[in-house]
């Protein structure tokens, strides 16, 4: 790849980052192959349509596939820079450990492995426990012995190998993949130049290199750092009710400090980066992670709380309906994995029954688990004609303009803070009657 010929590239996992991604280096005026193992997705991306919510991406994606920038395939191809995006969960083992798991990683390098040719880039951007790389490395070099591999020889390698961690935000993807500082960090020097080349091609933040390693950790640092914050403001939370405060008011004062800045509380931490990464670095230092790992069982805690708390407003009011506001696991987006908004529910939703109604605006239906419950899914403005309680588990904007004038005579379980002006339900057990202004 000649470094003013624009690469033709291969992006491998068209998901929430693939497919962005792919879309983005297309519109720089890239040929991209996107390849999933979904016929369904290849078949949608290549009607210039989208399987996944995100702002702008659908008039981006119908750009670049009717400019003939972007295809997609179950198959892979030939192309210079090969790009991986494909998930890493973790698993659950016997011993109740949380261990990552790599293997659609691997998957992803053998596919690669098998039209690699000397020149070729490849870069790992999907999260990894710290020396993911080094293994994709040396499982290509063990499928293409006829190839140098960096870090493996002592001549030039024919190919260069480095992970780059995407840390765009879901709802602000398109933006934040231009304008994010990247970590780049390469098998050797010489793998981080060559993918920072391909990378100033479409991003405008700047461009850092470093080894693999180091960039592998600094991924999982970002997402452990917020989520041992959120912990810090949810054990507020937590403690603020038993004491009778408002959380919110507390916040507010002390982030008045200029040296302090508490996050939001909320019902518990979702999506699939926040609450798995930090995982994968306890999953390599048991012994020295106790803060990491407490910060964890602090935010899963708080989501038991809150379906104590809802469970009590609940049944304190037999007759009243109730709502459930929001599934997804956080504002503004039609993403509900690992979300606790989702897991609230449902668990209410066995519990209670057709008293149970959702308001999602970005589900067309309800998820699996509902079925067979008695829930029903309804609109905003229905909940706020014909129930008394709501719980407010998501701040989509569709709630937060809701005016005092329409909830003032609810009983609201705000678990987002997202109505300042609502009456509070003080205690639990006195839910009906103890409300303050
Ligand atoms: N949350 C709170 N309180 C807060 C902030 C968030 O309860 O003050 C909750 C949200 O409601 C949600 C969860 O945390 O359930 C995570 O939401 P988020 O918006 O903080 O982050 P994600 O998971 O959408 O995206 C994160 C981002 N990482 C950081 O901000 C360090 C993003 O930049 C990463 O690219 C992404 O993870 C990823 O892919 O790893």
């Amino acid at each position: 790849m000649k470094s003013d010929t624009k690469p033709d590239v291969c992006v491998v996992g068209l998901g929430y980052i693939g497919l962005p991604t792919a879309a983005v280096i297309a519109r720089a005026g890239c040929r991209v192959l996107g390849l999933d193992v979904s016929q369904t997705v290849v078949d949608t991306i290549n009607r210039g349509e989208i399987h996944i919510e995100e702002v702008d991406l659908d008039g981006l994606v119908q750009g670049v596939v009717s400019r003939g920038l972007l295809s997609a395939s179950t198959e892979i191809a030939a192309a210079d820079v090969f790009v991986i995006a494909v998930p890493t969960p973790f698993e659950k083992t016997d011993t109740g450990e949380h261990a990552p798991d790599i293997s659609y990683v691997l998957a992803a390098g053998r596919s690669v492995a098998t039209v690699l040719k000397p020149g070729d880039v490849v870069i790992l951007e999907s999260t990894s426990p710290v020396g993911t790389t080094d293994r994709l490395r040396d499982l290509i070099a063990e499928l293409r012995p006829d190839l140098r591999i960096p870090g493996l020889t002592r001549d030039t390698p024919d190919v260069s190998i480095a992970y780059c961690p995407e840390r765009v935000l879901p709802g602000r993807i398109l933006e934040e993949l231009t304008n994010n500082d990247r970590s780049i960090g390469g098998i050797t020097p010489r793998c981080a130049r060559k993918a920072l080349a391909f990378y100033k091609r479409f991003v405008r933040g700047e461009c850092v290199t470093t080894d693999a390693r180091s960039a592998e950790m600094t991924k999982l640092v970002e997402n452990a750092y917020r989520d041992v914050n959120i912990a810090f403001a949810n054990e507020l939370s937590m403690v603020s009710d038993r004491m009778g405060l408002d959380v919110w008011e507390v916040i507010r004062l002390a982030n008045r400090h200029p040296r302090v800045n508490i996050l939001t509380p909320g019902p518990g931490v979702g999506g699939h980066c926040i609450a798995v990464d930090p995982w994968f670095i306890v999953h390599g230092a048991p012994e020295d992670t106790p803060l990491i790992r407490t910060a964890r069982g602090v935010n899963d805690r708080k989501m038991s709380h809150v379906i104590a708390r809802a469970e009590a407003l609940v049944e304190a009011n037999p007759e009243a309906k109730v709502a459930c506001l929001g599934l997804a696991f956080k504002a503004n987006i039609d993403d509900f994995r690992e979300s606790p908004a989702r897991f609230v529910t449902s668990r209410l939703a066995r519990k209670f029954g057709s008293r149970i109604h959702v308001v999602e605006p970005y589900a067309a239906e309800l998820p699996i688990e509902f079925t067979d419950t008695g829930v029903t899914q309804i609109d905003i403005d229905d909940a706020l004609e014909t129930c008394e309680i709501l719980i407010v588990l998501v701040d989509h904007d569709v709630f937060r303009v809701v005016p005092l004038a329409e909830r003032a005579d609810k009983l609201v379980y705000d678990t987002r803070g997202i109505w300042p002006d609502q009456p509070r339900v003080v205690r639990d057990e006195d839910a009906r009657l103890a409300l303050t202004a």
